[in-house]
């Protein structure tokens, strides 16, 4: 069995394994902490086996397999996840507790989109070429040509988890590689479904290999630290990141980072109100906060502060907290009780530097077997200052603070004020103003009037300490493909 109610195993060389560890470990459910299934945990041996058997299947036909011929692979297996996509619902929904009505509409089509859009677009990548005069007249010519990286060692987090592997695991196949993807052991199983729905497009053996467990001394580790791996790409914490690059660092091995942020919102007393609100509401509850380009500090023009506070007060007391497969249900659980331990920890702090709790801070009454789940209440604070912990780290919950500013130029400071530069939005029906200031935000995505909008061509990453690189459309080949120069001469 791969997944749910039952065992996790590791997928290597195109066969489910328990592998070689004789360690397990539990999946419970966010919601009610019930038991969803038992993961293998990946020894040493078993990452070395996957490791090996995706430099080997680079060889194979998927070395050997045109650009058409592996795009036309990849359309299958985006068709496989539509074609199981109650499976992947209901798996994603388990491990998550996420709403069904967001995963049905976010993470599985996603899951699905993130290998045609690459399929499609490594087909029309053109390459440059240059005449160049030499000695005897006759010249020469230079043009570039990419081909694979290699193995591709994929991380994953657990916020979105179907949704972020593939966008890395996409583009990765697209180009040719072959990868072992370790997802977050919070969220296994949709990654291990993924296997089937692999063998069954006609992806060889050895080109998708998962394996679980845990980062430091396990799977991640053990991945990160293989010298048969030739890159990494990770989405996770920067604390993380920064282990990782050290892994990377031991062989010179390039690394791919998505990670965190602490990303800001400014409303301009010019903007549209009800678009603010309700765009303001999902960048700060969606996924119950546990988004990376979610908002945690809103900067609001004093003139609408008042009024700003107020509706989204009303907002967030207005939110429906329960189980994934309600249909009324707008927010679930965090996705573990030691998260909620960590998301509590800032509520506390904030209490103790001085916030005004204009709602939430604590743990809702669920009642019945609800109660063994990671709930928190959806929370707004004002009055901190810039530079409580609560402002300064990232929370990754259902919570934002909100401050009021009164020029361009000190939201603009307020805004920047920060190690991060993931995401940052900016609400106003000003067009000049809307460009100057998108311009000024140190930001990897800069959404006007908008949240969480991206057409996948475009590219995704952050500055400072948010990331390194940027994938997305072709941006992804910097990382995805070695690029080589072929001088020929005349
Ligand atoms: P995390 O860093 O704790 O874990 C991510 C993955 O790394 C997991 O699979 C984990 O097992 C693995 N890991 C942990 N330590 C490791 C190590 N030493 N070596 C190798 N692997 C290791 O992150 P998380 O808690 O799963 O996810 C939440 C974080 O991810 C937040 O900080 C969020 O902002 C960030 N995130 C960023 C983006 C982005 O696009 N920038 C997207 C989603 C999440
Ligand atoms: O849209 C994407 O491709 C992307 N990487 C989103 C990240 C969301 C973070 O939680």
């Amino acid at each position: 069995m791969t997944a749910t109610a039952g065992k996790v195993l590791h997928f290597i060389n195109g066969e489910y394994t328990a592998g070689t560890g004789a360690r397990t470990f539990e999946n419970r459910s966010p919601v009610d902490g019930s038991l969803i299934s038992v993961v293998h945990e990946a020894s040493k041996a078993d990452v070395d086996a996957a490791v090996t058997a995706a430099r080997a299947a680079l060889k194979g036909p998927w070395g050997r397999m045109t650009q058409e011929e592996r795009s036309a692979i990849l359309h299958k297996v985006a068709d496989g996840i539509t074609k199981r996509f109650d499976e992947f619902l209901a798996a994603e929904c388990a491990d998550t507790g996420k709403p069904r009505s967001l995963a049905s509409h976010i993470d599985i089509p996603r899951g699905a989109a993130n290998f045609k859009i690459f399929a499609d677009l490594v087909k029309n990548v053109a390459t440059e070429c240059f005449e160049m005069a030499t000695p005897d007249g006759k010249g020469a010519i230079n043009y570039s040509k990419r081909g694979p990286r290699g193995v591709i060692a994929v991380i994953s987090p657990w916020n979105l988890p179907l949704l972020l592997m593939t966008w890395k695991v996409g583009p990765a196949l697209a180009c040719g590689n072959t990868v072992v993807v370790k997802p977050s052991e919070e969220t296994p199983t949709t990654t291990a479904l993924l296997g089937a729905v692999m063998n069954e497009a006609g992806v060889p053996p050895g080109v998708f290999n998962v394996v679980h467990g845990f980062g430091p001394n396990s799977a991640g580790e053990f991945l990160t630290t293989n010298p048969g791996v030739d890159g990494i790409t990770f989405t996770g914490e920067t604390r993380t990141g920064e282990a990782i690059m050290k892994a990377g660092a031991v062989g010179v091995r390039p690394v791919s980072f998505e990670l965190g942020g602490k990303n800001p919102a400014v409303v301009f007393a010019d903007c549209d109100m009800d678009k603010a609100i309700e765009g303001t509401m999902r960048s700060v509850f969606a996924n119950c906060g546990q988004v990376c380009l979610g908002t945690e500090r809103v900067y609001v023009q004093r003139p609408i502060f008042d009024e700003f506070v107020a509706r989204l007060k009303a907002g967030a007391e207005g939110l429906k907290l329960g189980r994934p497969e309600d249909k009324d249900t707008n927010l679930g659980p965090l996705i573990s009780q030691e998260h909620r331990s960590k998301v509590l920890s800032y509520y506390k702090k904030a209490v103790e530097d001085g916030a005004t709790v204009v709602t939430g801070g604590g743990v809702p009454d669920m009642g019945g077997d609800l109660a063994n789940g990671s709930w928190v209440q959806p929370t707004i604070w004002t009055g901190l200052s810039e530079d409580s912990a609560v402002i300064r780290e990232e929370i990754f919950g259902p919570c934002c603070h909100i401050r009021p500013f009164d020029t361009e130029e000190e939201a603009i400071e307020l805004a920047n004020d920060t190690p991060y530069g993931l995401a940052a939005a900016v609400w106003t029906e000003n067009l000049a103003r809307a460009h100057r200031v998108a311009g000024q935000m140190e930001a990897g995505i800069v959404w006007v009037n908008s949240w969480f909008l991206r057409d996948l061509r475009t590219p995704f990453g952050g500055s400072k300490q948010s990331g390194i690189g940027r994938e997305g459309g072709v941006h992804g080949l910097e990382f995805y493909t070695e690029l080589k120069n072929v001088c020929i001469k005349l």
